[in-house]
């Protein structure tokens, strides 16, 4: 008869073991961030994503890029500092998918949210190679037909860049003024030419104004991730000539999000049929 190997039971190798640095994120998203974020709708975690998540996020950008499926909006058409925007390019990339369902990304927000259920809404890739303009201030919320405190964008980088390049916010002011959107089409005239121009008051022409703003931002590495409240001012991010800068944001919420009625311009990221519900396999 045939002798049977037996081996003593050893673990499996764990992510950890392969990648020594790789920061816990649970043990980023502390009781004090989760106050901060509800008090500023700004955070900062560094070394949040495991580089395996990051090629995920740039496998996906190849794709949305050579998919003739996905529409890249132009900001700045024509000028020298053009740069493309992509939105939900989940539809279009299977390694988003993936990165939705199999990261810690849902995790993360249902325990900075504190919310047991989460749902995906929205990503947008914003692209500068070379010569790239600021994104000019705004809020998202106005944009979109939602309301409610359990929402985050998470903004991460796949370049390093210094502060002065990197995603601008001003802590705080999603508690404050809801102001229309800016207007893609005539940003270059003036930044502050409404979305709506119904019923909410013009943004302020921050970037004329920089010093009566507390405006923060952060030295970012490929790992770090910003998560900021949609209703928090937020831009900038130019890159020099021969810069770099490719960043995904993706938008998820929680229960108290609600439906929120918009001035009757087509909001830009409509509410159904694409919500995704994740499933976050743990909530504190
Ligand atoms: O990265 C940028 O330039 C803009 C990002 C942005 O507006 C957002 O994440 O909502």
């Amino acid at each position: 008869m045939a002798e049977v190997e037996t081996r003593e039971y050893t673990d499996p190798v764990t992510v950890d073991a392969v990648q020594p640095g790789w920061a816990d994120w649970r043990g980023l998203i502390t009781p004090e961030i989760r106050e901060q974020y509800k008090r500023d709708g700004v955070v900062f975690l560094r070394q949040a994503l495991h580089p395996e998540w990051l090629l995920l996020i740039e496998l996906g950008l190849q794709r949305v890029l050579g998919s003739g499926a996905q529409f890249k909006h132009k900001f700045f058409p024509g000028e020298s500092g053009e740069f493309t925007e992509t939105v939900r390019n989940f539809e279009h990339s299977f390694e988003l998918q993936r990165l939705m369902y199999d990261s810690p990304i849902a995790d993360m927000m249902s325990l900075l949210l504190g919310s047991e259920r989460i749902w995906y809404y929205s990503d947008e890739f914003f692209i500068k190679e070379g010569k790239g303009n600021r994104t000019p201030w705004h809020q998202d919320m106005p944009y979109w037909p939602l309301e409610g405190e359990q929402i985050a964008s998470m903004w991460i980088s796949l370049d390093p860049l210094p502060k002065e390049l990197c995603l601008e916010m001003i802590p705080g002011t999603h508690r404050t003024t809801r102001y229309d959107g800016f207007s893609p089409r005539e940003v270059s005239i003036d930044p502050t030419l409404p979305y709506y121009g119904e019923e909410l008051p013009p943004l302020p022409d921050i970037e004329a104004e920089r010093d009566k703003w507390n405006i923060v931002s952060f030295d970012i590495e490929p790992g770090d991730v910003i998560l900021l409240h949609p209703g928090v001012l937020h831009g900038g991010g130019w890159t020099p000539e021969g810069g770099r800068r490719r960043a995904i944001t993706i938008r998820c919420y929680g229960e108290d999000i609600v439906y929120a009625k918009r001035p009757s311009t087509r909001p830009t990221v409509p509410l159904t049929p694409h919500a995704v519900r994740l499933m976050p396999t743990r909530c504190d």
